[in-house]
């Protein structure tokens, strides 16, 4: 199926169907819960049901989305859906507690823009070209002629802004770009989502930021920055772990790093690294080297063991891949 044909068919699901169910990966992120929240508000206000769920309840900022109250942790499994939707998601296992859902009888549709993406489900819409999940739903909303008043706007508008670093990263292509600017014209608020999802700051999360980055080292004559949030620092500031988004951007932000690196402690589950590069390291081929995955300038994965280890691995492999890809 060219991805015209796949974008018809889903189209054609969304037409055709009555009630859906719908989801996007664990840990979620502005893109994911955008994207879902607007597919399922425009869905609603087309008379349609989108039962809409994640495994664990949103926080802050991501509850602040416009209707983001719409979303649940509980769905009744007996019932039948026209279809399963899973957006901004890779892989099965990204899915966490609600993998099944991704098992059952009805027809899946994987929309997502992971290069990682294994193709999981009955239909999928993946292009690791667009910049975000946000932008594959608008094309799918726009091309169906379904509902895009200003909730949908705005979330469809935080999904792109979020994956495009407020449309700084490479993956800001003049589509992304018209995209944002027609969603603008149709009502969405550039400034209040920002306000949301990229400020709003807590006093716990500034105090956080100050300890990621007292630790900062520096490898390979600058080339790979890294920082490391402990357990402890996360209990001694009061801050969550949403609160640690975006932190990986400050080493990259330096002069000279090609390859940035957080690592943030997982209580009794090891270590998550999570990658970002500035210009020819695929991050995405050396986290999947680690069993994760993502984008070719953010990726990431989870390791157990102790952390000299484990940072140690990582840093020899990330030298291999500095020096030039390995195959
Ligand atoms: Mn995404």
């Amino acid at each position: 199926m060219t991805r015209k044909e796949t974008e018809s068919r889903i189209v054609d699901i969304l037409r055709d169907g009555r009630r859906f169910l719908m989801t996007t990966h664990v840990d979620p992120d502005a893109d994911g819960i955008g994207s879902m929240l607007g597919l399922g508000v425009s869905l609603s206000r087309a008379g349609k049901e989108a039962v809409m769920v994640t495994p664990e309840p949103l926080e802050a900022p991501l509850s602040l989305l416009p209707e983001a109250d719409r979303i649940v942790q509980t769905f009744s499994a007996e019932s039948h859906y026209d279809a399963i939707f899973v957006l901004d998601c890779g892989e099965l296992q990204r899915m966490g507690s609600l993998r099944s859902v991704a098992e059952r009888k009805e027809t899946t549709v994987c929309i997502d823009h992971h290069k990682t993406n294994d193709f999981f489900a009955d239909i999928n819409l993946v292009e690791p070209k667009s910049s975000s999940t946000g932008e594959l739903v608008y094309r799918i909303l726009k091309r169906g002629g379904f509902p895009l008043e200003t909730v949908t706007a705005n979330n469809l508008f935080a999904a792109i802004q979020t994956d495009t670093g407020s449309f700084r990263y490479q993956n800001t292509s003049s589509r992304a770009l018209g995209i944002a600017a027609e969603l603008v014209a149709l009502g969405a608020s550039p400034w209040e989502i920002s306000r949301i999802v990229l400020e709003g700051y807590s006093v716990s999360r500034l105090k956080l930021l100050q300890a990621a980055l007292g630790t900062l080292e520096f490898h390979e004559d600058g080339r790979i920055g890294l920082m490391t949030i402990t357990s402890r620092m996360f209990k001694e500031t009061g801050a969550r772990r949403i609160d640690s988004e975006r932190f990986v951007d400050y080493p990259r932000f330096v002069s000279g790093v090609e390859v940035s690196v957080l690592i943030r402690e997982v209580e009794n589950k090891g270590f998550k690294f999570s990658l970002r590069s500035n210009n020819h390291v695929d991050v995405a081929d050396l986290a999947s080297h680690f069993g994760g995955g993502g984008h070719a300038r953010a990726a990431g994965f989870e390791r157990e063991g102790a952390i000299d280890v484990v940072k140690r691995e990582f840093l020899q492999e990330a030298v291999r891949y500095l020096n030039g890809t390995p195959s």
